[in-house]
């Protein structure tokens, strides 16, 4: 038996299930995904659930079951089941699907926190940070950066400086999986109920991090130390694990690219130090670019904004105004084309 509220659970998500015309099956929470097939956690134990042939149809991609959407499911045996209906998503971490213009591909739902994982060597990049950011705060999540690897030495002075303008904006840990007072501390944040993600490049030690705080084996780690980020991936799928008496941790295999999907300028402003400057530009539409009395510019020239905090500001916009551009021209399209359905239907009736 699993007691749900573990998992996160609560009143909530119990309205929204009343409001599903299959309210009298059994909900559950997706903690694998396979090919096909979805691994869900319920009251009567773990079920291997394929999706009803109505869920298969008309739906894109990133609207498929998740890791951490709550699901509707029928059971036909003792651990296998259907699924007819998702719950209605919140706080969902997304990134740009690979090979897309504008499509979005669902990392995880129902997420609380975000722990932005790197270690303490050649994967540390400020800016990487910045991005991963922008996109967590997009949907209302807790961004929390953890470093790893704290065992092999670094320069703390050089990583607080290059961090500096982000500290009052995101928690920071600094953990070694040797240091098991680290571990404690950040073990010690996590709250009972809520739900974490993990990412980052892969190597940098998600699935060790996750381990150490479980004590216990639970996920497959890289057997070789790959200092460069650039080895095999390790973890190949999305798994969700509780932490006992705490928090719901989801490992995610490494990503080597983290495509922007959020549009909201504002966050931008606001992580990259540009929201109490743009304040007092002399334009309220100054794009910080070249425009007269811009207090960004202004900064920027007596050395108060960092060039390189300005220049990811500017690639991160461009970034985010090019998919929500095309992401916009692609609904368009949409529309004219299910218009254009409408209309040969009304004619050929
Ligand atoms: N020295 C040291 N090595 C670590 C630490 N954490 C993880 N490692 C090593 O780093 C390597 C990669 O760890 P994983 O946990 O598999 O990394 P991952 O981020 O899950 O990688 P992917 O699953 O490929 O995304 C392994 O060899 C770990 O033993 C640490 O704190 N210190
Ligand atoms: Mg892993
Ligand atoms: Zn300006």
């Amino acid at each position: 038996m699993n007691n749900l509220s573990l998992y996160g659970w609560n009143n909530t998500l119990f309205q929204q299930k009343q409001s599903s015309p299959f309210n009298n099956f059994s909900h559950g929470r997706v903690s694998v995904v396979h090919r096909t097939c979805y691994e869900v956690i319920a009251e009567d134990g773990l079920f291997l659930c394929e999706l009803t042939g109505n869920m298969l149809y008309g739906r894109t991609s990133e609207e498929y079951p998740c890791t951490g959407d709550w699901v509707i499911f029928q059971p036909i045996d003792q651990d296998k089941g259907i699924i007819y209906d998702i719950l209605p998503r919140t706080k969902t971490l997304y990134r740009k699907k690979i090979g897309t213009i504008s499509e979005r591909q669902a990392i995880a739902v129902h997420v609380d926190k975000a722990f932005i994982v790197q270690s303490l060597d050649a994967n540390f990049n400020v800016r990487r940070i910045e991005r991963f950011m922008f996109q967590i705060l997009d949907e209302g999540i807790t961004p929390v950066l953890v470093l790893t690897k704290a065992d092999l030495g670094f320069d703390e002075e050089e990583i607080k400086h290059s961090l500096k303008h982000l500290s009052d904006k995101i928690p920071i840990f600094i953990t070694s999986v040797h240091f098991p007072e680290k571990i404690d501390t950040l073990r010690k944040y996590i709250k009972q109920g809520e739900t974490i993600v993990f990412t980052g490049s892969s190597g940098v030690g998600k699935s060790s991090l996750i381990n150490a705080l479980c004590q216990e084996e639970i996920l497959a780690t890289s057997s070789i130390s790959d200092s460069t980020g650039k080895g095999r991936h390790t973890s190949t799928r999305r798994e969700m694990v509780l932490l006992n008496n705490s928090g719901i941790l989801i490992d995610s295999p490494g990503v080597r690219e983290f495509g922007i999907t959020s549009d909201k300028a504002n966050i931008l402003s606001s992580v990259l130090d540009i929201s109490n400057l743009e304040k007092s530009c002399r334009y309220k539409d100054c794009t910080h670019t070249n425009e007269p009395g811009c207090s960004v510019i202004e900064a920027l020239l007596n050395g108060t904004l960092d060039t390189s905090v300005y220049e990811s500001y500017l690639k991160l916009r461009k970034e985010a105004y090019h998919f929500s551009a095309s992401e916009q021209e692609k609904r368009k399209k949409d529309k004219s084309f299910g218009k254009m359905l409408k209309d040969y239907k009304k004619h050929s009736q």
